[in-house]
């Protein structure tokens, strides 16, 4: 059975997300990453950058979250990943550019959280970035349902689980009605609520 090492919380979700919409039995193996549980040597020895996601599927170890869902769609869910090539380059172009852009900055804010000393630079930048990636992917989603295709996709599977955590770190979506539009009818799917919900 696949193996999916990281929890809920984490950037994980959206393997797990995935692997509910396509209906793929998983274990979610818990790494303890307030003890430190992502940065030892047996977890080292699966991924070593010490992050989460990893996936295990049987012999075959993978890392990096759009990697992995890549990995998922083509082995297990096709539908998720676009039917003509210029669908396919769309779900990648938004895929990267949320984790590229979007995580990056929602994830500065998170750090803030656990650093003894805030870092203002960073928390200014991420301020100024937020609003305009939320921008482009308000714009992208005015009267769409999904950001691709109008139909539901990795790329949806994937941006709406970094918004999800908007309220988080303090971010207000009220100023971005497509989004709100889109996400809260995405989270409703049963595969969502039961990954993010736990
Ligand atoms: N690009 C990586 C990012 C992974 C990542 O930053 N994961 C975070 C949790 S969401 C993590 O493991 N942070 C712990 C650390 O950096 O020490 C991916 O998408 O898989």
């Amino acid at each position: 059975m696949i193996k999916i090492y990281g929890p809920k919380q984490s950037s994980a979700a959206r393997c797990m997300w995935l692997l509910e919409e396509a209906g793929v039995a998983y274990e979610n193996i818990h790494v303890d990453m307030a003890s430190g549980g992502h940065k030892t040597a047996e977890y080292l020895a699966l991924n070593p950058n010490g992050k989460v996601p990893t996936l295990v599927d049987g012999d075959f170890v993978l890392w990096e979250s759009i990697a992995i869902m890549n990995y998922i769609v083509e082995k297990y869910a096709p539908q998720l990943g676009g039917s003509t090539v210029e669908e396919r380059a769309l779900i990648n172009q938004w895929t990267l550019w949320s984790v590229i852009h979007l995580y990056h900055s929602f994830s500065v804010l998170f750090m803030q959280k656990w650093r003894n000393t805030p870092d203002n630079d960073a928390t200014a930048a991420a301020h100024t970035e937020i609003p305009r990636w939320l921008g482009i992917l308000n714009a992208a989603l005015e009267n769409k349902t999904y950001l691709v295709a109008e139909k539901f996709t990795l790329a949806d599977i994937t941006a709406a689980s970094i918004v999800m955590r908007a309220d988080v770190i303090g971010i207000s979506l009220s100023e971005y009605p497509a989004i709100t539009a889109w996400l809260t009818p995405i989270l409703s799917r049963p595969a969502a609520q039961k990954v993010n919900a736990a």
